[in-house]
């Protein structure tokens, strides 16, 4: 089922203490291990989800941002549909002691993969619910021995024109690149999704491999990720350097933090009719606010 690593041990990097605790995780867990078409098996976190109502998938699977195919948000599906996202490879380097290049089917093996569902938020607006199916960034992280300079970690996406038709325009700058501090990349919450409802990732929603951070707006959970890099100082991400007065590093959800266009005090929950307050860092609060103590969020929101 779960492959150890042959040629790393593993409990060595990660953090003895880490590594038991989601090795006991997914043995003590009580739900019976799932398992997705392609033969994946995965247990549900309850304790890390939310029990609202989840967003149908045709909803997430229809409704999209991503510029590498369009600024539309309905015909993303169909554009994305013959995006080859295998074979697949995820370079891992900069400030780390364990830089390799992996195949995403070794990724999947690699780590325990886990069902969580996060509240999700646009800063355009909307939210959905979403079961993703991943496993901790932190785990990663851990596994590259980060070196004691690395203070972020870089996502870039793929860049290919040929698969991508909105690469050729110049509506971002390519590739789509994002960023954590490093503290937020080995937060819990954050997690490296490879599927949503129980299968592998659409196309349209950043296959094979994306982040998800769920206290963030949606911008920064980048698509289709081909290099993760450990570096010093802040990465210029793709919407602070076209709009940075629009979007910030941090992206925090904030509701009184309006952007300068419109309020983000409320969210339109797809599926809903009325909208509903939006909460602050999309209600994870209690999770994450002591990341950013004594920072301001209202100027480096
Ligand atoms: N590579 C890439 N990742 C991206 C984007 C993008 O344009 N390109 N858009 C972001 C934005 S603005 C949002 S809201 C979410 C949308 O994710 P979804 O389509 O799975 O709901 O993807 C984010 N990740
Ligand atoms: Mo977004």
């Amino acid at each position: 089922m779960i492959e150890k690593d042959d040629d790393i041990n593993i409990s060595e990097i990660t953090g003895k203490t880490l590594y038991l605790n989601r090795r006991e995780f997914i043995a003590s867990a009580a739900v019976a291990v799932l398992s997705t078409k392609t033969g994946l098996s995965y247990v549900r976190n309850q304790d890390i989800s939310t029990n609202e109502g989840q967003t149908s998938f045709d909803v997430v699977a229809n409704y999209n941002n991503f510029y590498e195919f369009s600024m539309g948000k309905t015909d993303i599906i169909d554009l994305a549909k013959n995006l080859k996202v295998r074979p697949w490879s995820v370079s891992v380097e900069g400030l780390i002691n364990n830089p390799r290049v992996y195949d995403i089917d070794k990724l999947l093996r690699l780590f325990p993969l886990e069902e969580r569902i996060y509240r999700f938020r646009c800063v355009e607006g909307w939210s959905m619910v979403v079961p993703w199916l991943g496993f901790p960034l932190a785990e990663l992280v851990r596994r590259c021995q980060p070196q004691s300079s690395a203070r972020y970690v870089e996502f870039v996406t793929l860049h290919d024109t040929r698969q991508m038709p909105g690469q050729r325009t110049n509506v971002l700058t390519w590739p789509y690149v994002e960023g954590l501090r490093l503290d937020e990349a080995l937060h819990p919450l954050t997690l490296m999704a490879v599927g949503m409802y129980g299968e592998l990732l659409p196309n349209q929603n950043g296959a094979p491999l994306r982040l998800v951070v769920p206290w963030k707006y949606g911008f920064k959970s980048a698509k289709s990720i081909v290099t993760l890099r450990f570096v010093e100082h802040q990465p210029l991400t793709t919407w602070n350097v076209t709009s940075p007065k629009e979007y910030g590093f941090y992206a925090n959800v904030n509701p009184r933090v309006s952007h300068p266009r419109w309020s983000q005090a409320k969210e339109h929950r797809l599926g809903e009719f009325t909208k509903r307050p939006t909460m602050m860092f999309n209600g994870y609060a209690d999770q994450v606010a002591h990341l950013y103590t004594g920072i301001n969020l209202t100027r480096d929101f």
